[in-house]
C-alpha cells in the first residue's frame, strides 16, 4: 500500500456556526441534561462545535409543542395559501443564505462545495417551493353512491410526524420531508442524523423568520437508539417518516408494531445500471461515473452495480478507470474538488472492509482501493472488474466509492441479474433502442428507472422503493398520501 500523502488544505472554512441547540416550540435552548455531541469535520477529523444532545425527555417537550401547535396552533387552521406562502418565504431564505447554507454542509459533511452549491441547498428550496405549492390544492373529491345521500371526502393533516434523517443530504432530506408535512398542515419533530446536524437548525432559524409558527418545526439532534427511539415510541407521535439503513427500519417497524403509526420509509440499495453495446459509450461512461461517484458513493440510488455487454466490457472498463483515475480529490471547500471525504470513520473503515473483501474474493481492483490522504476520511475511486453476483461487493450496500462492473451477453439475463438483490430503489439503461430501453424499463423491479440518463431527482417526480428499499414514495404528488388521511363524510339528503 502506498503511503497517503498530507490532505492539501487550500481554502479556508469562513463560515461561523451560529445555532447549535435545540429547537423546540418555536425557541432555542438547551437539552433538558445539559449534554452535548461533538460534530465532526470528516476532511480534517476536527471538531466543528458541541451541539445541544436531545435525548428522550427533550423529544417529549418537543412531541408536546408540536401536538398543542397541532390541536390548538394557527397552522392547520390557516388559510393554506398562507401556509404556502410562509412556505415559500422560507424557501426563498434558504436560497438567500445559500453560501452559508452549502458551506456549513460542506464543513459538516466533508462533500465537495460545488456539490452543496449545485445541488443540497438549491434542491432544499426548490423541494420547500414545490411543496408550498399544494398547500392550496390538496382537497377531496364528490363521490356519487348508492342512496340518497351526498359524499365527499376531504384531505386532513395526518397529524404530528417524526422525521428521522440520514447525513449524506442533509438539508434536503429534511426538505423532502418536511415539504409535503407541512404543506399538508402536520407539525413535525426534525431528529436529524447525529453526524450532520448543523444546517438543519441554521434552516429552523430561517423558518421562524418565515413565520412558520412556534411549535410546527421542531428541530431535536441526537442518537438514534435514544433520541431516534423515544420520537419513533411516543404515544402522541402520528406518523413516522425515516430514511436510513433498512435494518433501522425494520427496527422502527418492530417497535411501532403494537400501535397504527403511519410509516414510511426510503432505504438503501444497489442499483443496477446497464450499459449495452449500442448505447453512446461517452455519455454511458460519464452517466456511469456520476452513478456511483457522485457524493462519494453516498447515495441511497448509487449505480454501484454496472452490468456492461461482454462486446463493450474491456474498452468500458479502461475508460472508466482512466475517468476515476483523474478525478480530483481533496479539500472539500476548494471549487476545483470533484470528490471529498466520508460521513466518518464507522463509514470509512466499512467501506475499506469491502475493498478488502472484494480483492480477497477474486475480483479485480483496475483503479483506487485505498486511503487518499493521511488525514480525513478520504478513499480513492475505486473500481472492480471481473465481478461476479455472489461476492460481497455486489451484493452489499457499501455505500461509498466502489463500483463493481458486471458482465452479461443479453436482454433477458441481464434483467433478470439486475432484479437478483432484495433492493429495488433505481436502475439505469443505456441504449439507443428504444425497445430495450422500454423492456428493461418494463422488467426490473426498482422505484426510479432512467434511460440515458442518472440520477436525476425532481421534486415533482415520485421517488421511493420497491422490496427492502422502503415503503411509499416521497416527492411529487404522490408524497402527500404519506402525510394525509382520508375521510369520507356521508350527508343524507331530505
Ligand atoms: O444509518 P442509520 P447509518 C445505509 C448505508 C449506510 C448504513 C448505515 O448503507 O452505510 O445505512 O448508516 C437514526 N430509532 N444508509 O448508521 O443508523 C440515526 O440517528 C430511530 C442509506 O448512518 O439508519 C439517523 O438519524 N432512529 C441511507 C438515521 O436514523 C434511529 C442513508 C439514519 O441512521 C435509530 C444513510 C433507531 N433505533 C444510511 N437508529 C439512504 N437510504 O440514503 C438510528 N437512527
Amino acid at each position: 500500500m502506498n503511503q497517503p500523502a498530507p490532505l492539501p488544505l487550500t481554502h479556508k472554512a469562513q463560515v461561523a456556526v451560529r445555532q447549535t441547540r435545540l429547537l423546540i416550540d418555536g425557541e432555542f435552548r438547551n437539552s433538558l441534561s445539559g449534554k452535548t455531541f461533538a460534530t465532526v469535520d470528516p476532511s480534517t477529523e476536527e471538531v466543528i462545535a458541541q451541539v445541544a444532545e436531545g435525548d428522550a425527555e427533550d423529544i417529549d417537550l418537543a412531541v408536546q409543542a408540536a401536538r398543542k401547535a397541532f390541536d390548538s396552533g394557527p397552522w392547520r387552521q390557516m388559510d393554506a395559501r398562507e401556509r404556502g406562502r410562509r412556505m415559500l418565504k422560507w424557501a426563498d431564505l434558504i436560497e438567500d443564505h445559500m453560501e452559508e447554507l452549502a458551506k456549513l454542509e460542506v464543513l459538516d459533511n466533508g462533500k465537495p462545495i460545488n456539490e452543496a452549491l449545485g445541488y443540497d441547498i438549491p434542491s432544499a428550496a426548490a423541494t420547500l417551493r414545490y411543496f408550498a405549492g399544494w398547500a392550496d390544492k390538496i382537497h377531496g373529491k364528490t363521490i356519487p353512491i348508492s342512496g340518497p345521500f351526498f359524499t365527499y371526502t376531504r384531505r386532513e393533516p395526518v397529524g404530528v410526524c417524526g422525521l428521522i434523517i440520514p447525513w449524506n443530504f442533509p438539508l434536503a432530506m429534511a426538505a423532502w420531508k418536511l415539504g409535503p408535512a407541512l404543506a399538508a398542515g402536520c407539525t413535525a419533530i426534525l431528529k436529524p442524523a447525529e453526524q450532520t446536524p448543523l444546517t438543519a437548525l441554521r434552516a429552523g432559524e430561517l423558518a421562524l423568520e418565515a413565520g412558520i409558527p412556534p411549535g410546527v418545526l421542531n428541530i431535536v439532534p441526537g442518537f438514534g437508539p435514544t433520541a431516534g427511539a423515544a420520537l419513533v415510541q411516543h404515544p402522541l407521535v402520528e406518523k413516522i417518516a425515516f430514511t436510513g439503513e433498512y435494518k433501522t427500519a425494520q427496527t422502527i417497524k418492530q417497535a411501532t408494531i403494537n400501535s397504527m403509526k403511519r410509516l414510511s420509509f426510503e432505504l438503501g440499495g444497489k442499483s443496477p445500471n446497464i450499459i449495452f453495446n449500442d448505447a453512446n459509450l461517452e455519455e454511458a461512461i460519464t452517466g456511469s461515473f456520476g452513478a456511483i461517484f457522485l457524493n462519494q458513493g453516498q447515495n441511497c440510488c448509487a449505480g454501484s452495480r454496472a452490468f456492461v455487454h461482454n462486446n463493450i466490457y474491456d474498452e468500458f472498463v479502461e475508460q472508466f478507470a482512466e475517468k476515476a483515475a483523474k478525478r480530483k480529490l481533496g479539500d472539500p471547500f476548494d471549487p476545483a474538488t470533484e470528490h471529498g471525504a466520508q460521513i466518518d470513520k464507522a463509514q470509512f473503515d466499512k467501506i475499506m472492509r469491502y475493498i478488502a473483501l472484494g480483492k480477497e474474493q477474486g475480483a479485480k481492483c483496475v483503479t483506487g482501493g485505498e486511503r487518499a490522504f493521511e488525514q480525513g476520511y478520504f478513499i480513492q475511486p475505486t473500481i472492480f472488474r471481473e465481478v461476479k453476483e455472489d461476492m460481497a461487493i455486489a451484493t452489499d450496500e457499501i455505500f461509498g466509492p466502489v463500483a463493481s462492473v458486471l458482465r452479461f451477453k443479453d436482454i433477458n439475463e441481464v434483467i433478470e441479474k439486475a432484479n437478483n438483490t432484495p433492493f429495488g430503489l433505481a436502475a439505469a439503461v443505456w441504449t439507443q433502442d428504444i425497445d430495450k430501453a422500454n423492456a428493461v424499463a418494463a422488467g426490473v423491479k426498482a422505484g426510479t428507472v432512467w434511460v440515458n440518463c442518472y440520477n436525476v431527482v425532481d421534486p415533482a417526480a415520485p421517488f421511493g422503493g420497491f422490496k427492502l428499499s422502503g415503503l411509499g414514495r416521497e416527492l411529487g404528488e404522490q408524497a402527500l398520501d404519506a402525510y394525509t388521511e382520508t375521510k369520507t363524510v356521508t350527508v343524507l339528503r331530505r
